[in-house]
């Protein structure tokens, strides 16, 4: 049994999902970012941790991956190059996606008011909608390193979700309808009815 650390509004969701995914159970800590309770498993307050057993691990991304690791599912393994190519994925995923919702974010509530330069939004906006048309161009099957769904695809949809939530242009079409399959998912549906604000 797991532990999940933060709510399904946040990065949380990630994790989650691959543990629905895994068909591990688990409890959810609906802990709010730099709450008391989420500094209590990550001193920076940063949600989501993951307890499992007597570990407490960090990072949305690294806790996926960890998971499809340890019950070997939704990744191919380490050392091969299809690894190497998955984790490419996921890594080019953080830094073109990733991170720019989180530098929106910054510039829109998690920055203190005075250092905040909310102009940056615009050109984010327009710099994830060429990430998201480039990650489109690469769809070539059902999921995005072929056949078999692995942990980028949770993350890309996780961070169209949150493009919308934030208020970004619809991505491209084809990226779209593809996110949209994936919220078919029971995995994924089993997550969104956790939330329940
Ligand atoms: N790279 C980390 C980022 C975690 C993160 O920044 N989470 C947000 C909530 S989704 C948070 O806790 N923010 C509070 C803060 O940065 O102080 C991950 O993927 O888990």
């Amino acid at each position: 049994m797991y532990t999940v650390i933060g709510g399904v509004r946040s990065r949380a969701f990630r994790v989650m999902w691959m543990l629905e995914e895994l068909g591990q159970s688990y409890d959810m800590i609906a802990a709010a970012p730099r709450s008391d309770e989420a500094r209590k498993y990550n001193p920076s307050g940063k949600v989501p941790a993951l307890v499992d057993g007597d570990e407490v691990l960090t990072d949305s991304v690294a806790l996926m991956q960890y998971l499809a690791d340890k019950h070997g599912a939704l990744t191919s393994p380490a050392g091969t190059p299809a690894r190497a190519r998955q984790d490419a994925m996921l890594f080019w995923l953080i830094d073109e996606f990733d991170a720019i919702l989180w530098a929106a974010a910054k510039h829109s509530f998690v920055f203190p008011e005075e250092q905040r330069v909310p102009v940056i939004k615009d050109s984010l906006k327009a710099e994830f909608a060429r990430s998201a048309t480039q990650l489109a161009d690469r769809l070539d099957g059902p999921y995005l390193m072929g056949d078999a769904i692995t942990v980028p695809d949770l993350l890309a949809v996780h961070c169209i979700n949150w493009s919308i939530g934030a208020g970004f242009e619809p991505v491209d079409d084809r990226l779209g309808e593809w996110a949209a399959g994936l919220r078919k998912r029971d995995a994924f549906k089993a997550v969104r009815a956790r939330d329940t604000a």
